[in-house]
């Protein structure tokens, strides 16, 4: 049987709409799972019942978090938020972590995980961290921008067998203090962190790149696959 994975919707403020980038679907197809989208806004009881057919969990990029998440005030320099998805991903969250569910976050996955954790964020690069790393990139996200370093002691050097790596680099925010319960795996050059994990659960790892813009490079199949790999681990 191949895992089902729930991959969390975005949301356009503009158009009033549910979207969703294809590269998230089609890393976790191929690397052999089924990707279903879960119901935009879902109570906290419908995501309990979801979690009975869900062996993984996709938390996907978009708005900006809540700053009062992490206990900060709301500067002007921060995104448009969505208490919609914060509600319904701390409820994902919740659930996926106390079924021991494989987990994969993604760009605001990496913020939102590290935020429920305890840890807090940037609220915008440019302002709070400048540095001569250009982080948000335009166009060619589907090619490297800038470097990471991995550290020797992760997961992420054991599957990928490389030092550094070149990622795409589309975010405005990105981890300020990392949650205590939470490892680094990987820190680009002025110093941000770029990839996560927790050591305490079965799979639970989260970029701040963005892999499935890349998903021709073999460092992002292995990522979906030890993902959804994991998801299938009972
Ligand atoms: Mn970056």
């Amino acid at each position: 049987m191949k895992p089902i994975i729930g991959v969390l919707p975005l949301y356009d403020e503009e158009l009033n709409s549910i979207w969703m980038l294809p590269g998230y679907l089609d890393g976790i197809k191929e690397a052999g799972g089924i990707p279903v989208i879960l119901p935009y806004g879902a109570t906290r009881a419908e995501l309990e019942e979801l979690n009975g057919i869900v062996d993984g969990y996709l938390f996907t990029g978009g708005n900006d978090i809540n700053p009062s998440l992490y206990k900060a005030k709301i500067k002007d320099t921060c995104g448009r938020i969505n208490s919609i998805r914060d509600d319904m991903e701390k409820n994902v969250y919740e659930i996926a972590k106390s079924s021991d569910k494989a987990i994969l976050g993604i760009c605001r996955g990496i913020q939102l995980i590290n935020v429920l954790e305890g840890g807090s964020l940037y609220q915008d690069l440019d302002s709070d961290h400048p540095s001569k790393v250009p982080h948000l990139m335009k166009g060619d996200y589907n090619l490297g921008f800038h470097s990471v370093y991995v550290f020797h002691d992760s997961p992420l050097r054991d599957l990928i067998k490389s030092d550094s790596l070149m990622v795409n680099s589309i975010h405005h925010q990105a981890v300020r203090r990392i949650a205590s319960s939470l490892k680094s795996m990987a820190v680009s050059e002025d110093g941000l962190v770029e990839a996560i994990y927790h050591p305490k659960m079965k799979f639970c790892w989260a970029f701040q790149w963005h892999p499935e813009y890349m998903l021709k490079d073999s460092a992002s199949q292995l990522i979906f696959k030890a993902f959804v790999d994991a998801a299938k681990i009972k």
